[in-house]
């Protein structure tokens, strides 16, 4: 076990939620931020869920980046319970296609926000360049590594060409 401690908690509603939350580990690991990944049920580990939210901060968590589907009620609580900024990442569902997750993510009461993704890999995708940008507001080094990670994005589609 790495000494290092995690900057990013990412936690989701079930390990079926894996084939979208990777998406997030794979920014981190690219960035070199250190993160930790769990499944933390709202409905069906309530009490984990609490002590999680609660030992975020003096655990040294900079950002929680939360993923769920259905009535996503994951990254609202933990939102509730610590004042370390959650990230939601509506996951797709099997019968409304993640349209219920986005709204049970995204429409938060005023108070208690969660900023909210795009619904699927793009979303978990962003939510983890999201905790990379808030990390590098005091790491310069990081913020380094996001400027050319911009810039080779934009180098990518000013090479893009078309089949006409
Ligand atoms: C939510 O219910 C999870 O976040 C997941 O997206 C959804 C379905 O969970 P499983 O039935 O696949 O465990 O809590």
């Amino acid at each position: 076990m790495s000494d290092i401690k995690p900057l990013v908690g990412i936690i989701m509603g079930s390990s079926s939620d894996w084939d979208v939350m990777k998406n997030a580990v794979d920014v981190l690991s690219q960035f070199g931020v250190p993160y930790e990944a769990q499944v933390i049920s709202a409905h069906r580990m309530p009490d984990e869920m609490y002590a999680y939210a609660k030992s975020a901060r003096e655990r040294g968590l900079r950002v929680i980046i939360a993923g769920a589907g259905g009535a996503a009620h994951l990254p609202g609580m933990v939102a509730a319970m610590t004042i370390v900024p959650v990230l939601g990442v509506p996951v797709p569902s099997k019968y409304l296609r993640g349209e219920d997750s986005l709204l049970s993510i995204v429409q938060m009461p005023k108070g208690v926000p969660v900023s909210t993704f795009a619904i699927g890999e793009a979303g978990a995708a962003n939510a983890a360049l999201t905790a990379v940008a808030i990390i590098a507001t005091t790491d310069d080094t990081l913020a380094g590594q996001l400027e050319e990670f911009r810039a080779s994005q934009t180098a990518a589609a000013k090479a893009m060409v078309l089949p006409v």
